[in-house]
C-alpha cells in the first residue's frame, strides 16, 4: 500500500476515474458487482434509449427508487476522502461514470460526469429544462413527467445506452486523462465504452495506471498497481496523507 502513497506524493496531475462501486458505500447498488442491479433487473433495458422512446414508464418505474430517491443518499467514505484530497491539491480532477451526484454532495469541485446527470431533465419535443426536484416529485407519485408547455416526454440528462456521450464532456475527460501522470480507476468494471478506454490515453502519454476494484477488469494487465478493496486503500490514504 505504501507504493500508492509514494505515487500520490510525487504525482503532479493525479486524476481519478470513478464507477458505481464507489457509491455502494452510500447504499446504491452497482451494476456488475456481487449484489449489483444485473442480479435483479435488466439494467440495460432501464437505461436503453429505444426502450425509453417505446415505453418511458419502464425507466421511470424502475428508477423511482434508484434515481428519484437520490436526495436521501449521502456521500460515502470514498466520496468524502476524495473531496479532501482535492482540497489539499492531491487530486486534480474526478471523472465519474456515476449519475448519483454524490461527488458534488461530498464537496468535490472539478468533476466531469461523462454519463451526464439527472440534475437536469429536458423535454424531448421543445427542449424546455426541468430540475431534478421538479421531476422527482412527479415520479414519486407514479406519474410520467410530461412538458408543461407542449406535453412532450421529459428525459433526464443521463446518457442512455444507444445515445452518444456529450462531446464537450468527453473531450474534457480525454484532456484530463491525457495530462494525468497518475490515473486511478476506482470501483469500475471498465466495460462500458468509451469510458472504459479513457485509461489508454494516460498510458499512451507515459502516465501510470492504478486500478482499485474487487473484480477483474480488461485493463488489469496494464496497471502499474492493482488493489482489490476500496475501503482498505482509502483508509490507508487517509491515514498517510490527510
Ligand atoms: P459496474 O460495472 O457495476 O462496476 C462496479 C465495480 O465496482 C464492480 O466490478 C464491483 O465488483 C466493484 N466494487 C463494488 N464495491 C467495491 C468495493 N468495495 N471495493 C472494490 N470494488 C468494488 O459499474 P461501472 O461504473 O463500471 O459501469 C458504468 C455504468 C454503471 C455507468 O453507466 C453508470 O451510470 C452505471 N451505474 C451508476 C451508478 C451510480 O451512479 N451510483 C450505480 C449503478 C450503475
Amino acid at each position: 500500500m505504501d507504493d500508492i502513497i509514494d505515487l500520490l506524493k510525487t504525482s503532479n496531475h493525479c486524476v481519478f476515474l470513478s464507477g458505481a462501486g464507489v457509491s455502494t458505500f452510500s447504499g446504491i447498488p452497482d451494476f456488475r458487482g456481487k449484489s449489483g442491479l444485473y442480479t435483479k433487473y435488466d439494467a440495460d433495458r432501464i437505461f436503453s434509449l429505444d426502450e425509453f422512446h417505446n415505453d418511458p414508464s419502464y425507466y421511470y418505474h424502475h428508477s423511482k427508487d434508484l434515481i428519484y430517491n437520490l436526495n436521501e443518499r449521502e456521500p460515502g467514505l470514498i466520496h468524502k476522502i476524495l473531496a479532501r484530497m482535492e482540497e489539499q491539491g492531491i487530486v486534480k480532477a474526478i471523472i465519474t461514470q456515476n449519475i448519483d451526484m454524490l461527488h458534488q454532495k461530498a464537496g468535490s469541485i472539478n468533476i466531469i460526469e461523462i454519463h451526464g446527470s439527472p440534475a437536469s431533465h429536458h423535454c424531448l419535443q421543445c427542449g424546455r429544462h426541468y430540475s431534478y426536484k421538479n421531476i422527482a416529485d412527479i415520479v414519486q407519485q407514479d406519474n410520467i413527467p410530461l412538458c408543461d408547455g407542449c406535453g412532450g416526454l421529459i428525459k433526464p440528462d443521463i446518457t442512455f445506452y444507444g445515445e452518444m456521450l456529450d462531446q464537450e464532456t468527453l473531450d474534457a475527460a480525454i484532456k484530463e486523462v491525457s495530462e494525468a501522470d497518475v490515473l486511478i480507476v476506482i470501483g469500475s468494471s471498465l466495460v462500458v465504452q468509451p469510458a472504459a478506454s479513457l485509461p489508454l490515453y494516460t498510458l499512451e502519454n507515459d502516465g501510470k495506471l492504478v486500478i482499485v476494484n474487487n473484480m477483474p477488469t480488461p485493463l488489469d494487465r496494464y496497471a502499474h498497481l492493482r488493489y482489490n478493496d476500496l475501503q482498505d486503500v482509502f483508509q490507508y490514504i487517509e491515514k498517510a496523507l490527510l
